[in-house]
């Protein structure tokens, strides 16, 4: 009876799920380590290093190979899970960040002391002790001058993406222009998702093309480097390049340190990916006509595309698909932590959230929050600050709403491109539990809403394609929805239909969101006159 296990590296914490597929589907285990409060001598808040500047987002990384020990070690005391019935692996981390390795890593992960902590036996391996992460924000230059030397048509049809700040390619230039002599020390360039993999298997992972489509490198149409962007990017780039390997790629198996030390057999690993690719495959999205919606550190709006198809506007992206096509997906970067700075704000917990909600009415009477207390990716905003249309800074359930409702209508705009009418949602993300949000998700998307047993839809979709990979190997593979059958079901209590008048209360407030976000970014015309007006409308 085999055990599969995924682990999803995140912003904020490291979480593993374990399931096992025989004689019943089910979710055997799930745990999530904090990095700030099991970690706190890296120093982080929330995953991050505090930084002086505002748009720069660091995160050690050595801290999540501490984590990784720590979470194995973990599974090892529990008791609960018989080890020796683990038959494969895989992970999910959150996308876009790079880990610098120097030419010891090789030699170091080869001859690791099971004896002694991994971390004790990392402090060589990296060129730069910081992981610029996905929030990064600060290498606008850098974007420029990839977009100068291609041409932003060419990147967003070979890549999937115009060049992005917090992209991988545009952070390693940055890294390559400011310190030539690290980037010289330079030997390997991982994701965070092939660095963590590469602890598993004690050698050198390569990427999956999910988790590539983040870099601005990869064609996504062949699968491999881009050579015009790798030389856009950085001098002699390529050979610094993990290899781009095929999501169900075994790359190894877990290697004598996790053996001897904690007693794991040597089973398969699977190549990990990004935390969004393999959402994708966790929350169910193996057909067109879905939405994921993610609610996390970042929210992210994903949907299954048989063929890419670029968003206009270009604030949007197409990412591989670990089951092989592609996905679209839209970032917005201030989810749960802008949701928690208005919690703070007006001294609630999620149940006084969840109460303002539900006594305060659909559409705000028209009053809007814009909640960009960081720089924002979608829409573009460089200058971080929330931004109040009409609402009354004392008002606490009032502000409560407006960041909701802002967030969501901004997800529905910013997210037409994806096509396919919207049949149902799948909410996933530690917010998906919040009811009162999934309504007005419903409202205005005008989709039924769902909701699924496992949290961590991440973590759930590593563990899946750990099983997918591990029957292939085997010779007997499986179809994806064979593969998720028995694990992605809709919980009971959730089905969340949309409310007619709701709906209709939304139609007239997206106008006002969309006049506020304009007038906030372009100086276009007063929205206040609309705001009025709706004001004024009967109820
Ligand atoms: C996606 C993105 C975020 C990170 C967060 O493009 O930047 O969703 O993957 O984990």
């Amino acid at each position: 009876m085999p055990i599969y296990l995924g682990f999803d590296a995140s912003t904020q914490g490291l979480t593993v799920t374990a399931i096992e597929t025989d004689p019943q589907r089910r979710i055997l285990f799930s745990r999530t380590l904090n990095y700030d409060e099991a970690l706190p001598h890296y120093g982080t808040r929330h995953g991050v290093l505090p930084h002086t500047d505002p748009l720069v987002a660091f995160s050690p990384p050595m801290m999540w190979a501490e984590a990784l020990d720590r979470m194995m070690a973990a599974l090892a005391a529990d008791g609960s899970l018989d080890l020796s019935r683990i038959a494969a692996v895989s992970g999910s981390a959150q996308q876009h960040g790079s880990v610098y390795c120097t030419a010891l890593a090789a030699e170091r992960l080869a001859s690791l002391d099971p004896a002694r902590a991994l971390s004790s036996q990392l402090t060589d391996v990296f060129s730069r002790s910081d992981s610029p992460i996905w929030m990064d924000a600060s290498t606008s230059r850098q974007c420029a001058a990839i977009t100068a030397l291609v041409g932003e048509d060419i990147l967003q049809r070979v890549t999937g993406s115009r060049a992005f700040e917090r992209f991988t390619g545009p952070q390693i230039r940055k890294y390559a222009e400011l310190d030539p002599e690290g980037y010289a020390r330079t030997s390997r360039i991982h994701l965070v998702s092939s660095f963590l993999a590469s602890l598993l298997v004690a050698g050198d992972a390569p990427v999956d093309p999910g988790d590539a489509s983040g870099m601005n490198l990869m064609d996504l149409n062949t699968a491999a480097w881009a050579e015009s962007l790798v030389h856009a990017t950085a001098p002699d780039l390529e050979r610094r390049l993990p290899l781009v390997k095929p999501s169900s790629s075994v790359i190894g198996t877990l290697s004598a340190y996790w053996v001897q030390r904690y007693g794991f057999p040597a089973a398969r690993v699977v190549a990990w990916s990004g935390d969004n690719p393999c959402s994708l495959v966790g929350a169910g999205l193996i057909e067109p006509g879905i939405r994921g919606v993610s609610l996390g550190t970042s929210d992210t709006v994903f949907a299954y595309e048989q063929e890419p198809a670029n968003d206009p506007s270009g604030s949007g992206h197409v990412f591989a698909s670990p089951t092989g096509q592609f996905m679209a997906l839209t970032c917005f970067k201030n989810g749960s932590l802008a949701r928690e700075r208005i919690r703070d704000e007006y001294s609630l917990d999620w149940s006084g959230f969840a109460h303002a909600l539900r006594s305060t009415p659909p559409g705000n009477r028209g009053r809007v929050l814009l909640p960009w207390f960081e720089p924002e990716i979608t829409p573009l905003v460089t200058n971080g600050g929330i931004r109040r249309y009409g609402l009354d800074p004392d008002d606490g359930p009032a502000n409560v709403r407006g960041i909701v409702e802002a967030q969501v209508l901004s997800m529905a705009r910013h997210t037409r491109w994806m096509g396919d009418p919207v049949r149902r949602i799948h909410a996933t993300g530690g917010a998906a539990v919040n009811e009162e949000i999934l309504h007005i998700l419903a409202d205005v998307f005008n989709a039924e809403v769902y909701r699924f047993e496992a949290g961590n839809s991440a973590a759930l979709g590593a563990a899946l394609r750990a099983f997918h990979a591990d029957t292939l190997t085997q010779g007997r593979p499986l179809r994806w929805p064979e593969v998720i059958q028995g694990f992605v079901v809709p919980l009971e209590s959730s089905g969340i239909p949309p409310n007619p008048e709701h709906v209709q209360t939304y139609a007239a407030v997206a106008p006002i969101h969309a006049a506020c976000e304009s007038h906030a970014l372009y100086g276009s015309g007063d929205p206040f006159p609309l705001i009025a007006a709706f004001a004024r409308s009967p109820a």
